[in-house]
C-alpha cells in the first residue's frame, strides 16, 4: 500500500492547510467588512463624487413708468424643495419643520407620506433668503434651498393691466412682462458643481457661462397719471354702481399712451386677487358700439366732402326719422328744429346726423372711420388686443348709413377711440401709438386735412363750452373740447338692445390753444340715478385732464374761467378791539 506523502510529514501539511484556511477567512471577513458593515458608508462616498452643471437664475429687468419708477421688480428669493422619500427616515423632524413653514403639520406630514416615493417636491416657494435660512438652519435631512428671483410690483393694482405679471417660474403670463418676455428675460448661466446623490452641494467648481441680465423697460406710461385715472375712475365706478370701466391718456404729438386702467383690477402681487374679470385689460381686450362719440368723425367725413359747413342748417323736427320699419330717434329734445352742425353734436342728434351721413353717403364716413383707425390694429403689440369691426358695405343702404354715422353697427375698443380723438387733437395727423417711453417724435401721417381738424376741435369745445354744453366735462382754466355718448347695450346672444343697460362714454382732448392729451372714459352699466355720458363719465374726463394738465405743467389757456379771488383783507388798522 502505499502512503501519502503528507503522512511523512503530518506538521508541514497542518500548517499549509491552516494558512489557506486563514487566507480565506481573512477574505471572507474583507467581503463581509465591505459588503456589510462599511457598505453604508462606502456607498455615500462613491455617491457624493458626481459632476454636474446647475443654472445661475438671471435677473429680470426692471419694468419702470415714463420717469424711472419702478414697476416690476426682481428680488432674490429662497425656495424650500423636499426629498420625500429621503424625509420618511426623519419623521420626528416632520413638526418641527411644519412649525417654521407655518404650515398644518397634520397637512404637510400627510403630503409627505402621499408623496413617500417622490424625490422632489416644493415646500414653499418665493421665501425672503432670511425667512430660507431659518428653515435651512434647522438641519433637516431632505430639505433643501434653491436661489430664485421674483417678482414685485410695487404699484400694485394701480399699474396690473398694463404690466401684467409672471408666472411662478418667471416667465411673462401677461401685458407687457408677456409682450417684452425676451427683452425682459436675459440668459441663465451655469456653474459646474460636485454634488451628492442627494443634491446637497460638495464644491463649488466654477461658473462655465454667467448670467446674463435682463434688460430694463421704459413704459410710456406715467405713474402719477396712472394713480389719478384709477381714483377717479374707481370713485365713479362705485358712486354710479357701475360693472366696469375703462380710461385711457394719451399723448397726442408723440402717440405715447400715458396711463391706461380699468376696474375691476387686481393686486399682481396676490395671485388670490386674480379673477378672470379683474384681470381683463379692457380697453384693449373689450369691443363696443361707440355711439355718440363717433359723431364728431362722421361730422369730419360731411366738412372734407365739402359739402358741408359748420353754420349749415339742418332740420331735426321732430325728433324723429322713418326708415322703412325702422325709427331713428333723438334722446333730448333740441333746443330747436333746425340746428346748425354744431348744434348736432351739442344736442347730440341722431336725426340731423344722419340726414348729413345720407347727403355725403357711408363710404366717405366709412373711409374717415377706417382711417383714424376704428376696428384697425393698432399695433401697439399687446397680448390678446382685439380689432373690433368697421363693416364696409358696397351698397349703402339709408339704415346702414344712418346708425354708422351715429355709432352703431360697428365696435371699438378704447383704445382706438382715443388714439382717434387724438388724430383730431393733433390738427388731423395720426401718429402711431407706443406703450414704450419714445425719446423722438415719431413720423405722423396727416389723415384728416388740417383745416378740417382743427374746425371741429372748435366745435368739439363748443360741445362744452356752449350753454346747453356738457359743462360737466369743462376743466378749470383751460378750454378743452370732447364729446359724450349714451349707448344702449347690445343684447347677448340676440339681435336687438336692452332696455336698460348703458354704456356711459366721453371722449375729448385738451388744452383748446395746442391740443396735447387725448383721455376717453368707458363705464359699464352703471345702475344708479343717471346713466348718460354727460353725467357719468364726463365729470371724471374732468378730474382726469385737470389734473393731467396740472401734473405737466401745460400753462393755464383759460384763466378768465376762474372767478378771481378775492384780494386778503389787510388788517385794519385802529378797528374795534
Ligand atoms: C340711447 C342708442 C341703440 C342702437 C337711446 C341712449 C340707438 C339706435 C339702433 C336710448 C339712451 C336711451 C342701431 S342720450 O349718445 O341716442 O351723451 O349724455 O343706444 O339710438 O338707433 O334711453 N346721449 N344716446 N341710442 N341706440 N340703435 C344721447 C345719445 C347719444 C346723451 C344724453 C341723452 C342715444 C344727452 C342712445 C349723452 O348722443
Amino acid at each position: 500500500m502505499m502512503k501519502l506523502e503528507g503522512a511523512l510529514f503530518p506538521w508541514r501539511f497542518r500548517v499549509v492547510l491552516g494558512l489557506l484556511a486563514l487566507m480565506v477567512g481573512a477574505i471572507c471577513w474583507r467581503i463581509i467588512d465591505l459588503q456589510v458593515i462599511d457598505h453604508d458608508f462606502l456607498q455615500g462616498q462613491g455617491d457624493a463624487r458626481s459632476l454636474r452643471h446647475i443654472p445661475i437664475p438671471a435677473h429680470r429687468g426692471l419694468i419702470t413708468d415714463r420717469n424711472g419708477e419702478p414697476l416690476a421688480v426682481s428680488t432674490p428669493v429662497t425656495t424650500l424643495w423636499a426629498n420625500p422619500k429621503e424625509m420618511q427616515l426623519s419623521r420626528d423632524k416632520w413638526p418641527e419643520l411644519a412649525a417654521a413653514l407655518k404650515q398644518d403639520p397634520k397637512v404637510l406630514s400627510a403630503r409627505l407620506q402621499a408623496q413617500a416615493n417622490k424625490e422632489f417636491i416644493y415646500l414653499v416657494r418665493g421665501l425672503t433668503p432670511e425667512q430660507g435660512q431659518v428653515v435651512l438652519d434647522l438641519k433637516i435631512p431632505g430639505v433643501y434651498g434653491i436661489e430664485e428671483f421674483r417678482r414685485f410690483y410695487p404699484a400694485g393694482d394701480v399699474a396690473a393691466h398694463m404690466v401684467g405679471f409672471t408666472d411662478l417660474d418667471d416667465h411673462g403670463r401677461e401685458g407687457v412682462e408677456l409682450a417684452y418676455n425676451e427683452w425682459l428675460a436675459g440668459v441663465p448661466g451655469k456653474r459646474q458643481v460636485i454634488k451628492d446623490r442627494r443634491g446637497r452641494l460638495i464644491k463649488d467648481i466654477q461658473v462655465t457661462k454667467n448670467a446674463k441680465a435682463g434688460k430694463t423697460l421704459a413704459l410710456s406710461i406715467d405713474l402719477r397719471l396712472q394713480y389719478l385715472a384709477t381714483r377717479e375712475l374707481r370713485n365713479a365706478i362705485t358712486e354710479n354702481e357701475a360693472k366696469a370701466g375703462s380710461l385711457v391718456i394719451m399723448d397726442v404729438k408723440t402717440g405715447e399712451v400715458l396711463a391706461m386702467v380699468n376696474q375691476p383690477t387686481y393686486n399682481p402681487n396676490n395671485r388670490r386677487s386674480m379673477f378672470p374679470a379683474a384681470m381683463r385689460n379692457r380697453a384693449i381686450i373689450d369691443v363696443f358700439e361707440p355711439g355718440s362719440t363717433v359723431k364728431p368723425l362722421s361730422m369730419s367725413a360731411a366738412l372734407e366732402s365739402g359739402r358741408w359747413k359748420p353754420t349749415d342748417k339742418v332740420e331735426v323736427y321732430p325728433g324723429t326719422l322713418q326708415l322703412g320699419r325702422y325709427t331713428i330717434r333723438d334722446v333730448s329734445k333740441s333746443e330747436g328744429p333746425i340746428l346748425d352742425l354744431t348744434g348736432i353734436l351739442i344736442n347730440s342728434s341722431n336725426v340731423g346726423m344722419s340726414k348729413i351721413a345720407f347727403d355725403i353717403g357711408g363710404e366717405a364716413i366709412y373711409r374717415v372711420m377706417s382711417q383714424l383707425g376704428l376696428g384697425q390694429y393698432t399695433g401697439l403689440g399687446f397680448p390678446g388686443e382685439r380689432v373690433g369691426n368697421l363693416p364696409n358695405h358696397r351698397e349703402w343702404r339709408k339704415a346702414e348709413t344712418a346708425t354708422l354715422s351715429y355709432g352703431y353697427g360697428l365696435s371699438v375698443t378704447a383704445l382706438q377711440l382715443v388714439h382717434a380723438y387724438a388724430a383730431l387733437a393733433n390738427d388731423g395727423k395720426m401718429v402711431p401709438l407706443s406703450i414704450l417711453k419714445t425719446d423722438k417724435l415719431p413720423d405722423s401721417t396727416q389723415v384728416i386735412p388740417e383745416q378740417t381738424a382743427k374746425t371741429i376741435q372748435g366745435m368739439l369745445q363748443q360741445v362744452i363750452e356752449a350753454p346747453r354744453g356738457v359743462f360737466r366735462a369743462q376743466v378749470p382754466a383751460y378750454h378743452v373740447g370732447g364729446k359724450s355718448g349714451t349707448a344702449r347695450k347690445a343684447t347677448v346672444g340676440s339681435k336687438g338692445y336692452t332696455e336698460n343697460a348703458y354704456r356711459s362714454l366721453f371722449a375729448g382732448f385738451g388744452p383748446m390753444s395746442n391740443p396735447r392729451y387725448a383721455i376717453v372714459v368707458v363705464i359699464d352699466e352703471p345702475s344708479k340715478g343717471g346713466y348718460y355720458g354727460g353725467l357719468v363719465s364726463a365729470p371724471v374726463f374732468s378730474k382726469v385732464m385737470s389734473g393731467t394738465l396740472r401734473l405737466m405743467n401745460i400753462p393755464p389757456d383759460n384763466l378768465e374761467s376762474i372767478p378771481q379771488q378775492q384780494a386778503v383783507a389787510a388788517p385794519v388798522k385802529g378797528g374795534r378791539g
